[in-house]
């Protein structure tokens, strides 16, 4: 074991999803780009996951937040995102959290700061208010329409879109996005998701699609739709998914359904909202995210040499 038997961490909740900053006791990942100390991470220290954010310290919502030293010069701060199974490139309610943690600490105030993560930089904004704004990293459809045989519900038709994860997003489905069906909705959904891998069909380069999003009519104060995202582990995000709700942005722009200005607003299955927007550079769409945060802990984890599962509860 590399790190500490000590570990700061502060967690907070964006729209119903948890995260847990960790402030020290990490292990060294060395300098370089995000992107490869998440590889070395995963690599040599994937202990430390488990260690935070798994039972029975943590569970199967927590996203944890390492926070880094910054490698693109015009961040003031880097962050690499994990769960309960692996890592994500980014994420929009984690980046909430961090920012609202960095503020209750007296370390940030109200402004614009920039975060450094493995699949580029991000800004967020933090007002006044307490409303914090994630401008996210560039978001696209990269196939239209695509149907996977899904065994035991059948044909089920989506776009694969990239909003800082991959996501396969459906709106024709029978499914009423109502907590009551959280267990049918976490069954279909997980049927989605190993359907695609098993019918060989990812994001680019190969990569995994390992969210699942279904749209549904929204239910509250004014919101354009209602989600339900399963996040790679199997837990559904109880926020509307910051990275969910870029990839559906950029799929609306493709589709001519939503134009710079406009706002779009989600709902989670919870009923929770962000208000996302975008802006269209000549190299593509880059969303916005628009929600707040809440501090629920602040504490010390101990690694009790003794203890049977000191470095967490490992499926
Ligand atoms: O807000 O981007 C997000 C997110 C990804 C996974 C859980 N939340």
């Amino acid at each position: 074991m590399n790190f500490a038997r000590r570990i700061s961490i502060i967690d907070s909740h964006t729209a119903g999803e948890p995260t847990r900053l960790v402030l020290d006791g990490m292990p060294d990942l060395g300098s370089g780009p995000l992107a490869d100390r998440l590889k070395r991470l995963r690599t040599q220290f994937d202990n430390f996951r488990t260690t935070v954010v798994n039972e029975p310290r943590g569970h199967d919502v927590i996203v944890g937040a390492l926070l880094c030293e910054p490698h693109d010069p015009a961040c003031d701060i880097g962050v690499i995102f994990f769960n309960n199974v692996g890592y994500l490139g980014m994420c929009g309610h984690g980046t909430m959290g961090v920012i609202k943690t960095l503020a209750y600490l007296g370390r940030i105030q109200p402004g614009e700061h920039r975060v450094d993560t493995p699949v580029g930089a991000v800004k967020a904004t933090l007002y006044e208010n307490g409303l914090i704004t994630v401008d996210n990293v560039r978001s696209y459809r990269s196939a239209k329409q695509v149907t996977v045989d899904v065994p035991g519900y059948g044909p089920v038709t989506g776009d694969v879109a990239w909003g800082g994860n991959w996501f396969f997003l459906v709106e024709d489905h029978a499914f009423s996005l109502d907590l009551k069906y959280v267990d049918e909705l976490t069954a279909y959904t997980w049927a989605i998701r190993k359907a695609l891998t098993q019918q060989g069909i990812t994001g680019d380069g190969g990569q995994e699609i390992d969210h699942i999003e279904l749209f549904g009519p929204a239910v509250h104060r004014g919101a354009h739709s209602r989600n339900f995202v399963l996040c790679p582990g199997k837990a559904y995000d109880r926020s509307p998914c910051g990275t969910g709700t870029s990839a559906k942005m950029a799929c609306l722009h493709a589709d001519g359904r939503l134009q710079p200005g406009e706002v779009w607003r989600q709902e989670s299955i919870l009923g929770s909202i962000f208000d996302g927007r975008l802006d269209v550079r000549e190299d593509g769409v880059y969303p916005s995210v628009t929600g707040s945060a809440y501090i629920t802990a602040q504490s010390t984890l101990i690694l009790d040499p003794e203890d049977p599962f000191m470095l967490g509860i490992q499926a």
